[in-house]
């Protein structure tokens, strides 16, 4: 099903949500409201709202603090986006150009700054510390899911269990702080709360393998083929593939990779040897099983037609053309 007939069940608190989004955003400098502006107008698919409303309601009845978190949310992933653009020397986010591209290093680093802040202090102006607590752990995860994978990408000695680490910390962090926080903004139930925890955290990582495939251009549409390559950044269709091979075909990949990953025609022949392994089969396997263990954490929720909205949401996370 599209996103819209997903969005059904929330469909008024999502607007709502638009409105007291922007609002809460505002700033006195004029600099930052027209950055603020830039980003609110080229908006994304909204999923990580989507996430914290549908969860909330799965747990109980959307409320004040409902919107909260999913404020709190969308701020921090704003803020998260802001910066990765510098750290990836990105020039381009959601088809057009990034914060840093346009107005340079220096101030994209402010303006995530200026955002993250913004964000924990709408938590505490409306004494949601537990919402607080779920997001900033998130917000830790996520730094140091970037550290890691700078760390990991130097030496290109990235195996499976670094991969998953590396992705639960900087994709699947932040959908299972929306998840949680959705589901705490509703229940103080404890058991509920790591359920939908975990829920969200199984939806990240498949969430992340999928971005991963779009780079091989498994898919025909969609997002630009090769840049994680180029980036040197060992993705699980490749690691597999790599795994998989004789020792010369591993060492003339990786050496393309560490030497050459600034040729569109040597990112090419890495592109292609994965494509000749078993990597993306592999990699969508995989997918579909944390997909599996989404659905079987979910299905201990009670049904509803929020329950039922957050599967098909599940279900358009993996299947999702960009
Ligand atoms: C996107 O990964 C991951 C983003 C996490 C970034 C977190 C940072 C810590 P990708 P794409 C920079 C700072 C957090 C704050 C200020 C809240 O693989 O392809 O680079 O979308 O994803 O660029
Ligand atoms: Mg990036
Ligand atoms: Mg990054
Ligand atoms: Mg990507
Ligand atoms: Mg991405």
């Amino acid at each position: 099903r599209k996103l819209d007939e997903i969005k059904r069940p929330i469909a008024t608190e999502l607007n709502a949500f638009e409105k007291r989004f922007r609002e809460t955003m505002r700033s006195p400098v004029a600099l930052m409201d027209r950055i603020t502006y830039y980003i609110v107008r080229r908006k994304g698919k909204q999923m990580r709202p989507m996430f914290v409303f549908l969860s909330a309601k799965a747990c109980g009845e959307i409320n004040d603090n409902s919107y909260v978190a999913a404020s709190l949310i969308e701020i921090l992933h704003t803020a998260s986006l802001v910066h990765d653009d510098v750290v990836d020397e990105s020039y381009e986010r959601r088809g057009f150009f990034s914060i840093n591209a346009l107005w340079k290093n220096k101030i994209a680093v402010l303006v995530g700054d200026y955002f993250l802040s913004k964000g924990l202090l709408v938590a505490l102006k409306h004494k949601q510390y537990r919402i607080l607590e779920i997001t900033s752990t998130a917000v830790q995860a996520l730094a140091e899911g970037e550290l890691l994978q700078i760390e990991k990408a130097r030496r290109l000695d990235i195996d499976e269990a670094i991969y998953f680490e590396v992705i639960r910390q900087k994709t699947a962090s932040l959908i299972a702080a929306s998840t949680e926080a959705g589901a705490a903004s509703t229940t103080t139930n404890e058991a509920t709360l790591q359920l939908m925890h975990k829920f969200g955290e199984k939806i990240g990582i498949a969430f992340q393998i999928r971005d991963d495939l779009f780079d091989f251009g498994t898919d025909d549409v969609g997002k630009p083929r090769g840049i994680d390559i180029k980036e040197k950044k060992m993705t699980l269709p490749l690691i597999h593939a790599l795994n998989q091979a004789d020792p010369s075909d591993r060492r003339r990949i990786i050496r393309l990779i560490k030497k050459y990953s600034d040729k569109p025609e040597k990112v090419a022949e890495v592109i292609r040897f994965v494509h000749e392994s078993e990597g993306l089969a592999y990699a969508e396997k995989a997918m579909y099983r944390y997909r599996d263990e989404a659905f079987e954490l979910l299905h201990q929720l009670p049904e509803s037609p929020a329950r039922l909205a957050l599967e098909e949401l599940v279900n358009y996370v993996v299947e999702r053309k960009y």
